[in-house]
C-alpha cells in the first residue's frame, strides 16, 4: 500500500522529498486510474454505479500530509485520494466496494452496504470497546445527503475542546490526547448551500472548536453551476464575515488554487498549526478544481459545460499541473548544482505505466474475490437440482430452472436464491430425502445471507441496551413527594457525579438548567464544561452529540420540544439512525437524545408525532416513559449500555408529583418490557405517555359500569414488549384496545402490527381489535383544541365501552 509521510513542516532532506513527491504523484494517478477503470466497470454492466474522486486528487494529498493519528474526518465521497494517501485505502478496497463487497474485511467501509466512494475506518474492536482511537487515523462513516456529514463533524471537533479542557477526562488517552485532534470535513462547493452548512459553520464559530472545513470547488453541483449555487460564486467571500480579528474570535479562511501543489502542502500546515493549537475553526476554500469524468456514471458532463470550460478544465487538471510542475522543478544551491525532481519525462510515464497494471491486477483481484463464492454456491445448488430433478415428477420444470442457473456467467445471490426457491413450488407435493436436503441448502443459505444484508441495525453484544436488567426504584420509609423534575434533576446530578464523561446540552439547558428545571442547578455545581446551553440549532444539536459520542463521550443531547427534533430529522434518520448498521458494526455513537413530548396543546407543539419517529428512526430506541422515575430509569439504563435513544419527558408531568427513589442513578427501567399497571379481566389496553393517565381515569369510571380493564403501559416502542406481555394478557381477556394521540395509523397502528400480527394475538381475539387515536389533522390550540383533536377520556370510556357494548348490548347498552 501506498502511503504518504506526513513530515512537510520538517525541513527534508532533498532525497526524502524528492521521493515524497514522487509517492504522491503515484497516490494521485493511482486514484485516478481507479476511477477511470471504476467507470469502465460501471458502463460495461459489473458494478451498478460509481461516483469517483477525479479532479479532487492534489489537495487531498496537502490535507493527508496534515492529517495526524487520532484526527478524525467528517466527508463525503470525493475523497478517495486522501483515503489512499493516509493508507486506509487501496484500489482493491476500490473495486471491491464498487461490486458491493458483503465481507467487512474486504469492503471495510461498510462490507458493501453503501455505495463506493463512501468512507470510514473502525473505531471499534470485535468485542464493542474502542480501539485506541488516538493513535489510528479516524474516518466517520460517510452518508450521501449532501452536508449531512457537517452537523456531525461539530461534535468530532467540539470533543477536542472537552478532552482539552475537563481535567477527568486527560486520562482517557485511548480516546485523545490532551484534545489535540482536529476535525477534518470536506464539502462540495454546491452542498455549502444547504442548511446544515451554515448552521454548522456559524456554530463552531461560537464554540471555537478545532475543525478544518476544505470546500473542494469545480464549480459545479452536478448541472448547476456556482451562479446558481452561491451568492458572489464564492463561499469564502460570503462567508469573510467570520474572519477572526484583534477584537472578535472568528475563523481562519484560506483559500487556494486546487491544482497547486506546493501551495496547497503550505496552507494545509499551516492550518492544522492553528486549529489544533490554538482550537480556532478554519476554511480552506480550494478553488479551480475540476471533474475530468463528470458527476458520477450517471451522465456526462460534456452536456452542461462548453467548449471554454472542458479546454479550461483539461489544462487546470491537477494532476497535469503537478506533473507540469514535477518536470519544471529545478532547485538550485550554493554550489550551483541543481536538483531535479526526475531526470526526464520517462521516469514519470514509467510511474503511471506501474500504476496501470497495479490497478488492473487489483481490479482482476476484487472481481475474482467478489464472483468466486457465488460460482461456487451455484455449483453446490446445480448439484441439489440434479439429483431431486431425477426423482421428481416435474424433471422437466426442474431441468429448466437448472438450465437457467447455468446460463449465468456471473452469478449473483439473487439469481440462485430465485430459483431454488422457484424449485419448491414444483416440489411442493412431493417427498425424497433430495427434496428434504435442498429445503435445508435453502434455508441454510438464507440463514447464512440475509445477516449480511441485515445485521447490527443495534447492538449484538451482551452489552446492548436490551440486556441491562430492570433494578427497581425503591423509597425510604418515610416516603417524600415532590415536583416529578425533581426526580430527574437529581437523578441527573447523580449521574453526573459518577459518569465523568456525561455531557448534557441543548437550548436553555445550561444557566437555568432547562425550561422545565430538570437540570436545575446543575450547571453551577459541574460546570459549563458538563452541562450548557447551546444556540437554537437543532441539526447541529443533534450532530454536536453524535459526534462527541462516537469519540467515546455519552452526551445527552437535549431538543426542548419533541416537535422540533423534525428539523434535525435527516441527522437522526441518515446519520445516527444508520451509524452502526450502515459500518456492520464498526462505529456507533450512544447518545441519548432528551426531549419533551405528549399532550402540548397546538399545532406546533402537539408532541404526539410517535408513528413518524418509530417509522424514520428504526436503529434508534424509542422510550415514551410515563413518568419522570420512568424517565430517569431509561436514562440510567442507556448510560450502562451503549446505544442511541430518544426519551420522551412527559411534558405536563414535570409539576405532578412523584416519590423521590432513593437509589437514584442506580435504576433502571428496562427497555422493550411493558409494565402492567392495572391487572382486569374484560379487555387488555395498551397505551404509553400521558395518554395513560386518562385511560386510568377513564377505567375508573368503566369499572362503575362493570368493565374491569387491564391497563398495560408499552413505555418502549422500540423495541417493543419483547417478551409478549401483552399476549399473555390477550389470552386472558381476549379483546384488545389500543390508545394514543398520535394520528390514525401512527404509533397505534405500529402497536397493532405488533400484537395482532408480530405476536399472533390474533388467535385470541373475540372482538374486533380497536384503536383509538388523534384526529388525522394537528391539534388545534387551547383546552376545547385539545379536547376535539385529541382523544378525550370520553372517546377512551365510549371506545372501550363500545367493544363490550358488542360482546353483551344487553348488559353494555348502547350510549346512543
Ligand atoms: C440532500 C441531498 N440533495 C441532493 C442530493 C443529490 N446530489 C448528490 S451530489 C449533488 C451535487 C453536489 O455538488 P457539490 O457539493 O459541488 O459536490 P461535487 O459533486 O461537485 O464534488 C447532488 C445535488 C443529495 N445526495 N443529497
Ligand atoms: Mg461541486
Amino acid at each position: 500500500m501506498i502511503k504518504t509521510s506526513s513530515k512537510a513542516s520538517k525541513t527534508l532532506s532533498f532525497d526524502e522529498f524528492k521521493k515524497e513527491v514522487l509517492n504522491d504523484y503515484k497516490i494521485a494517478v493511482t486514484s485516478r486510474e481507479c476511477s477511470a477503470i471504476g467507470r469502465r466497470e460501471v458502463l460495461t454492466g459489473k458494478a451498478k454505479f460509481g461516483i469517483f474522486g477525479g479532479g479532487k486528487e492534489v489537495p487531498q494529498l496537502a490535507m493527508a500530509k496534515a492529517f495526524k493519528k487520532g484526527d478524525w474526518r467528517s466527508g463525503y465521497y470525493r475523497d478517495q485520494t486522501f483515503m489512499m494517501a493516509i493508507g486506509e485505502y487501496n484500489p482493491q478496497h476500490f473495486f471491491s466496494s464498487l461490486y458491493a463487497h458483503p465481507d467487512i474485511k474486504i469492503e471495510p467501509f461498510s462490507a458493501g452496504r453503501q455505495m463506493n466512494g463512501h468512507f470510514a475506518t473502525h473505531s471499534l474492536n470485535d468485542d464493542g470497546t474502542w480501539k485506541d482511537l488516538s493513535s489510528q487515523y479516524n474516518v466517520s462513516s460517510d452518508i450521501s445527503t449532501t452536508s449531512g456529514q457537517m452537523p456531525r463533524l461539530l461534535g468530532l471537533a467540539e470533543a477536542s475542546s472537552k478532552f482539552r479542557k475537563i481535567e477527568a477526562l486527560k486520562s482517557k488517552t485511548n480516546l485523545s490526547i490532551g484534545g489535540n485532534e482536529i476535525a477534518w470535513g470536506t464539502i462540495g462547493n454546491a452542498s455549502t448551500s444547504e442548511g446544515p452548512f451554515f448552521e454548522t459553520f456559524n456554530a463552531a464559530g461560537v464554540l471555537q472548536v478545532p475543525m478544518i472545513i476544505s470546500v473542494w470547488d469545480d464549480n459545479y453541483g452536478i448541472s448547476v453551476p456556482a451562479k446558481y449555487q452561491t451568492t458572489k460564486e464564492s463561499i469564502s467571500e460570503i462567508l469573510k464575515g467570520f474572519q477572526r480579528d484583534e477584537n472578535n474570535k472568528g475563523y481562519e479562511i484560506f483559500v487556494v488554487d486546487g491544482w497547486n501543489y506546493t501551495q496547497l502542502v503550505d496552507v494545509y500546515s499551516k492550518a492544522a498549526k492553528i486549529a489544533r493549537e490554538e482550537h480556532v475553526p478554519v476554511l480552506i476554500h480550494v478553488k479551480e478544481l475540476t471533474q475530468p469524468f463528470g458527476h458520477s456514471t450517471s451522465g456526462s458532463h460534456e452536456r452542461y459545460k462548453n467548449k471554454e470550460r472542458l479546454d479550461w478544465e483539461r489544462e487546470f487538471d491537477c494532476i497535469a499541473k503537478m506533473r507540469e510542475w514535477i518536470l519544471s522543478f529545478e532547485l538550485e544551491d550554493q554550489e550551483e548544482s541543481v536538483f531535479k525532481l526526475v531526470e526526464s519525462e520517462q521516469d514519470l510515464i514509467n510511474i503511471e505505466k506501474e500504476v496501470k497494471k497495479e490497478v488492473s491486477a487489483a481490479k482482476r483481484a476484487a472481481w475474482n474475490a467478489y464472483i468466486q463464492p457465488m460460482i461456487d454456491e451455484r455449483e453446490s445448488l446445480i448439484e441439489l437440482l440434479s439429483s431431486v430433478s431425477e426423482k421428481s415428477e416435474h424433471k422437466i420444470f426442474l431441468d429448466k430452472l437448472k438450465r437457467e442457473l447455468t446460463a449465468f456467467d456471473e452469478p449473483l445471490r439473487k439469481n440462485i436464491l430465485t430459483i431454488a426457491r422457484k424449485s419448491l413450488i414444483y416440489l411442493r407435493d412431493e417427498s425424497s430425502e433430495e427434496k428434504e436436503n435442498l429445503q435445508k441448502w435453502i434455508q441454510n443459505y438464507r440463514a447464512i445471507q440475509q445477516p449480511k444484508y441485515s445485521s447490527y441495525l443495534y447492538s449484538e453484544l451482551p452489552t446492548k441496551a436490551t440486556n441491562i436488567a430492570e433494578i427497581e426504584a425503591t423509597y425510604d420509609d418515610e416516603e417524600e413527594l415532590v415536583d416529578a423534575r425533581v426526580v430527574l434533576r437529581d437523578n441527573f446530578e447523580k449521574i453526573l457525579e459518577e459518569q465523568e464523561d456525561v455531557l448534557i446540552f441543548g437550548e436553555d439547558s445550561g444557566m437555568i438548567g432547562d425550561v422545565n428545571q430538570g437540570l436545575e442547578g446543575l450547571q453551577k455545581k459541574f460546570g459549563e464544561n458538563r452541562v450548557y446551553d447551546t444556540g437554537i440549532r437543532e441539526v447541529s444539536i443533534i450532530g454536536q452529540g453524535i459526534g462527541l459520542a462516537m469519540r467515546g463521550l455519552r452526551p445527552i443531547a437535549e431538543i426542548q420540544y419533541l416537535d422540533y427534533l423534525f428539523y434535525a430529522t435527516n441527522v437522526i434518520m441518515d446519520d445516527l439512525a444508520t451509524l452502526h448498521y450502515r459500518t456492520f458494526g464498526k462505529q456507533k455513537a450512544p447518545l441519548i437524545i432528551r426531549t419533551r413530548g405528549h399532550r402540548l396543546e397546538g399545532i406546533w407543539h402537539s408532541g404526539s408525532q410517535m408513528g413518524a419517529i418509530i417509522n424514520l428512526f428504526r436503529g434508534i430506541y424509542i422510550l415514551v416513559p410515563r413518568n419522570m422515575t420512568k424517565a430517569a430509569g431509561f436514562y440510567n439504563t442507556l448510560l450502562k449500555s451503549d446505544e442511541p435513544a430518544i426519551v420522551i419527558e412527559n411534558l405536563n408531568g414535570y409539576r405532578l408529583k412523584e416519590i423521590i427513589p432513593n437509589n437514584l442513578g442506580q435504576f433502571t427501567t428496562p427497555i422493550g418490557i411493558v409494565e402492567t399497571i392495572k391487572d382486569g379481566t374484560d379487555i387488555t389496553v395498551v397505551s404509553y405517555g400521558s395518554t395513560l393517565r386518562m385511560v386510568e381515569e377513564a377505567s375508573k369510571d368503566l369499572s362503575q359500569v362493570d368493565i374491569d380493564v387491564e391497563i398495560i403501559d408499552a413505555q418502549s416502542l422500540l423495541p417493543f414488549d419483547l417478551n409478549q406481555d401483552v399476549l399473555s394478557s390477550i389470552q386472558k381477556t381476549n379483546r384488545l384496545v389500543i390508545i394514543d394521540e398520535d394520528v390514525p395509523g401512527g404509533a397505534s397502528a405500529y402497536l397493532m402490527d405488533q400484537i395482532v400480527n408480530k405476536q399472533k394475538a390474533y388467535y385470541y381475539l373475540d372482538s374486533q381489535p380497536v384503536t383509538i387515536t388523534a384526529k388525522a389533522h394537528r391539534p388545534a390550540y387551547g383546552t376545547d383544541g385539545d379536547y376535539f383533536s385529541k382523544p378525550s377520556i370520553n372517546d377512551i370510556f365510549e371506545g372501550i365501552y363500545q367493544v363490550m357494548h358488542e360482546v353483551d348490548p344487553v348488559k353494555y347498552k348502547s350510549l346512543y
